[in-house]
């Protein structure tokens, strides 16, 4: 949203926000590495134009799935959703791309894979609405509290 704010002067354009638009950060959820899918779904991103700046392979305790959803701790689903999100190994990882937050929502698609427009990774990787095969951020403000969970300040750089 800020990421097309340029000054422009007779020689250069400078962007004024260069990292407000450019990083998200995506899991690839248990039903996903669990079923042999995670290397498609890399493919899928890269192919959209995703570059990787970070990427580990971890699994949540419960600890830590209750801290990374806390957001939904009032909703019917919590506890199905950090059981779930507990039950395998994930993959985690920080994604550049110009408007990287709202790309790359459009690549995964809608929450319940039924709604899913065809062709997104949920669509053809997600086995329901809770096992939906990935996570990604929904704000710049969250793509970096979420990418700070998993990834030092090294790491990250
Ligand atoms: P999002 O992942 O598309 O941003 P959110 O509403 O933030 O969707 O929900 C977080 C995660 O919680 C979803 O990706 C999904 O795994 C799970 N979830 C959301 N709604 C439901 C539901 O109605 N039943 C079970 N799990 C759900
Ligand atoms: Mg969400």
């Amino acid at each position: 949203m800020t990421g097309d704010v340029f000054l422009h002067s007779k020689s250069q354009e400078i962007n004024l926000f260069p990292m407000a638009t450019n990083r998200t950060f995506t899991m690839i959820k248990p039903d996903a590495t669990g079923a042999g899918k995670t290397g498609k779904i890399i493919d899928r991103i890269i192919g959209a134009g995703f570059t990787i700046k970070a990427m580990k392979w971890t699994q949540l305790s419960m600890d830590d799935a209750a801290a990374f959803y806390a957001v939904h701790k009032e909703r019917p689903f919590f506890g199905e959703l950090t059981e779930y999100m507990t039950s395998a190994p994930i993959v985690a990882a920080i994604l550049e791309k110009d408007n990287a937050v709202a790309d790359f929502r459009t690549l995964i698609g809608a929450t319940n894979p039924a709604e899913a427009a065809p062709g997104t990774i949920r669509a053809d990787f997600a086995e329901s609405i809770a096992a939906n095969a990935v996570h990604g951020s929904d704000s710049d403000e969250n793509a970096a509290i979420e990418g700070a969970f998993f990834f030092s300040a090294r790491e990250l750089a």
